[in-house]
């Protein structure tokens, strides 16, 4: 049995793809965790293909498993659709499929919905035997059997930026309005036992990076962890929250075990709109504190915005440049707000009647799909690509990396912003809002 293992993807990635300049970024580990989750006794020769970093695979497979998020749906059902056409048994799993199962079961003979530790190994046996179900459902905690290691060789070669990616947990305690986690985990919060945890760490190579939506928020949950990987002696980057940087225990612990970076969702400099968006422990008026605290600790800053908030105006752009730079954070992304199925900004926008595009390949945090509040679609989207121009000018760069020892990480994640930024065509939505 040849089963394809497919991470979809939406157009701006594919051009990228298409062009030979794919964005180098962390290597996701969905496609080496289903790898490594086929049950031996199949005896199938399984290959990966991570269509955000190569092209689509050839025809051929007896099994296509797609893993798709919401703006990688439209090229996930087209997949499918040429697959079964062929005969290839079809099965569709990942965020989108978990928000929206009953759309993903009309392009596939088999949907996955929540985690795939269990359905997934359960499935392929299902389909050697003959019995095949329509719709495997599990949300129950996804580490508690046997530890899984993801299958890194299937991904090996393809450029990333970041390959020692893992988990070490999954889930978040909060539930912000724009966020898709909580619908991804029905609202739990799954730590991996941690001498898992720490004996994948200890066989990665370099700085690994946790993927985790909320690494560090439980500081008593995560201390054994923390202290796990300082004997390592291994540095590591996480997504967490400012609450770490209230904290000044927990910070010095984290970055006295290893924490070099942090990727924080500051989302806006205005408190209306974080509040809003149920994450009211974001106060902006502390954010340069906070990242200066961080920098003390020797913990570099990806910082994450987002535009287009209710209670943001057109204002919003040149304070959130004019904080970044002020802040000194190393890196800045920004996103347009995006109303993703399964959260509750999408359940108000439609109630609201503020939906405008319902094409998900928009729905890649680039393009504008819903009627903004405090300014227009086109406002928004010209004040996104104006900041990111703005944000990532050498004058910007120097102002929030001088005097600081520079790593591999800032320096590429710069000057990658710099170049989408600046290659109108090439990123941020291309030219239409
Ligand atoms: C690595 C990553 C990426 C990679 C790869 C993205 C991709 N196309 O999948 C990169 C860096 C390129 C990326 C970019 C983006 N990402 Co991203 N990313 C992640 C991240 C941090 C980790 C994914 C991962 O490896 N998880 C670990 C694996 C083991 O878990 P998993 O993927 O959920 O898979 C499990 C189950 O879901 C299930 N499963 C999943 N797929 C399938 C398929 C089958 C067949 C089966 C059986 C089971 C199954 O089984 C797995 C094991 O249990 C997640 C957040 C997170 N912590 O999960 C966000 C996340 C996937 N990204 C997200 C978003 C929004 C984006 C961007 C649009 C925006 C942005 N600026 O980041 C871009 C768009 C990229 C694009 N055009 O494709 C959202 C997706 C939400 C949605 N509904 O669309 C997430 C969930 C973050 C969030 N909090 O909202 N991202
Ligand atoms: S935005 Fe961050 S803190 Fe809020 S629910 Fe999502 S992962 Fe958790």
């Amino acid at each position: 049995m040849r089963i394809d293992l497919v991470l979809s993807t939406n157009r701006t990635y594919r051009a990228a793809v298409a062009r030979g300049r794919p964005f180098a970024s962390y290597a996701p580990t969905t496609l080496a965790q289903l790898a490594a989750l086929v049950p031996a006794e199949l005896g199938a020769s399984v290959h990966a293909y991570d269509l955000t970093m190569q092209p689509d695979p050839p025809p051929g497979a007896d099994v296509l498993a797609i893993s798709s998020i919401t703006c990688g749906a439209p090229h996930a059902y087209r997949l499918a659709a040429q697959a079964r056409a062929r005969g290839t048994t079809v099965v569709i799993g990942g965020a989108h499929a978990t928000a929206l199962p009953d759309e993903a079961a009309r392009h596939a003979d088999a949907v996955v919905v929540g985690h795939g530790e269990r359905s997934w190994p359960r499935l392929l046996r299902d389909l050697a035997a003959g019995r095949l179900r329509e719709r495997y459902v599990d949300f129950d905690d996804p580490f508690t059997g046997p530890p899984v290691e993801p299958d890194r060789s299937q991904l090996a070669g393809r450029g990333y930026l970041a390959s020692s990616t893992m988990e070490a947990s999954r889930g978040c305690s909060n539930a912000c309005g724009f966020c898709t986690v909580a619908c991804l985990t029905a609202g739990q919060l799954h730590r991996r036992p941690t001498e898992d945890v720490l004996h994948e760490a200890a066989g990665l190579r370099g700085r690994v990076v946790f993927l985790d939506s909320n690494f560090a928020d439980d500081l008593e949950a995560v201390r054994p962890l923390l202290l796990g990987l300082r004997a390592l002696r291994k540095r590591f980057y996480a997504g967490v929250t400012l609450r770490l940087a209230e904290d000044q225990a927990a910070l010095k612990l984290a970055a006295d075990c290893g924490l070099a970076g942090a990727l924080i969702g500051f989302e806006s400099v205005n408190e209306s709109a974080t509040r809003g968006a149920g994450k009211g422990f974001n106060q902006p008026d502390r954010y340069v504190e906070a990242v200066r605290r961080l920098h003390d600790h020797g913990i570099r800053v990806l910082g994450c915005f987002a535009f287009g908030l209710d209670g943001d105006d057109a204002s919003v752009f040149e304070r959130t440049v004019e904080l970044a730079d002020r802040a000194r954070i190393d890196i800045v992304r920004y996103a347009i707000a995006t109303p993703l199925p399964g959260t509750r900004l999408l359940a108000d926008l439609e109630a609201q009647g503020r939906i405008t595009d319902r094409d998900w390949e928009r729905y890649d945090t680039e393009h504008v799909v819903f009627r903004p509040a405090g300014m227009t679609e086109q406002q928004l989207h010209e004040g996104y690509r104006w900041a990111y121009r703005q944000t990532y000018r050498a004058g910007s760069i120097w102002r929030r990396l001088a005097g600081r020892n520079l790593t591999p990480v800032t320096l590429a994640g710069n000057l990658g912003f710099r170049r989408i930024a600046y290659t109108a065509d090439q990123g941020l939505g291309g030219v239409t809002p």
